[in-house]
């Protein structure tokens, strides 16, 4: 399987994280990529190929033109104002959203920010463009191959919505990546958010439209981050009522119950028809991932990787989270071979 990966990814490497009240080594940082290289290599998946340099006009056909200027200036607009270290909004808007951010760059972070865990360094824009460009690639490639590829980015993309960052993701790669295969002449996209976290992001950004079917996996948001998405009963609005399917599932589930979430998912998408499947592909399901509370088993991702090649369908699948353990690695590259029958 082709394997989308930039080094720039590294340029994203902010010093600390607000976590649970203490500032802390960030969960989502490059030693991720190591340990996720480290397993796709030992799993002999090998064919790592360098993203294109696209042009922005792909990554504002889902983000909004005042949300990426915010992105690309807020780092130097923030030491012009005399502020220490990174970029970390302190006011957020909480629904009194005026049209315009305010001028002050700690009023504009607030107001293109929905959560305290997402600090934007000198060079995060940098990383996460790169992630972009692997996600625009390898969605060419489909179009063109129709040939199942892996998007290895990070910073991860499905918190981040239209014009809002947070949950450690600026540019919603599952997102850009959908549109562009929709753009390239696909009429239906279905994606699938297996993250254990709600892809929040991805939900907003479609959930007025009919032509991208969304469906999330996820720790319940009674009990976890994103909090504010993610119930049973956000089923889409306008001509997107019924396209978007979310499986908010209690702390401590295994895969018993994960997988019939996952089987009744597939049944929706299934249904949509769609000419492309683009997976958010996130390994913090782990029975020892270190923030969250889903008891997945190491084999269990050569399971559902199995279960999604037999879809059948042209599959983009996009890196999303997964922390503090070496098993990343393996359990991402697990889904990839048993996706692809090894
Ligand atoms: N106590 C992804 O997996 N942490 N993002 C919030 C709440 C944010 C995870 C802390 C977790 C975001 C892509
Ligand atoms: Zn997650």
């Amino acid at each position: 399987m082709d394997i989308f990966f930039s080094e720039d990814h590294a340029l994203h490497a902010p010093a600390q994280e607000l976590h649970r009240g203490a500032f802390v080594t960030p969960h989502e940082g490059p030693h991720r990529m190591a340990l996720l290289l480290e397993g796709l290599k030992q799993a002999g998946l090998i064919d790592f190929r360098k993203p294109q340099d696209q042009p922005l006009d792909r990554v504002t056909a889902v983000h909004s033109p005042a949300y990426i200027d915010f992105l690309q200036t807020a780092w130097t607009r923030w030491k012009a104002a005399g502020y220490a270290g990174d970029v970390l909004p302190m006011t957020y808007a909480n629904g009194r959203r005026q049209k315009a951010p305010p001028q002050d760059i700690d009023g504009a972070a607030g107001y293109f920010c929905m959560s305290a865990d997402t600090l934007i360094t000198e060079t995060s824009w940098q990383a996460a463009l790169a992630g972009a460009h692997c996600a625009l690639t390898a969605a060419d490639h489909l179009t063109e191959t129709g040939k199942p590829a892996f998007v290895l980015s990070r910073p991860p993309g499905h918190h981040a919505g239209a014009d809002y960052m947070g949950g450690y993701c600026f540019l919603n790669m599952a997102a850009i990546a959908a549109q562009a295969v929709r753009d390239n002449g696909a009429t239906r996209i279905a994606i699938l958010d297996v993250d254990f976290h709600h892809g929040n992001g991805t939900q907003d950004i479609f959930y007025n439209r009919d032509d991208v079917f969304f469906a999330s996996i996820h720790g319940h948001p009674a009990h976890h981050f994103p909090y504010f998405w993610g119930h049973a009963d956000e089923t889409g609005a306008g001509a997107g009522e019924g396209y978007n399917a979310n499986y908010p599932l209690s702390p401590g589930t295994a895969y018993a119950a994960w997988s019939e979430a996952l089987i009744n998912a597939l049944e929706r998408i299934k249904h949509f028809k769609p000419d492309a499947l683009i997976i958010s592909l996130g390994v913090d399901t782990y029975e020892h991932d270190p923030i969250s509370a889903f008891k997945l088993k190491t084999d269990d991702y050569s399971h559902y990787g199995s279960v999604l090649g037999k879809l059948g369908l042209p599959t983009l699948f996009i890196m999303e989270g997964g922390y503090g353990v070496p098993e990343i690695g393996t359990n991402t590259a697990n889904v990839l071979t048993g996706f692809m029958g090894v």
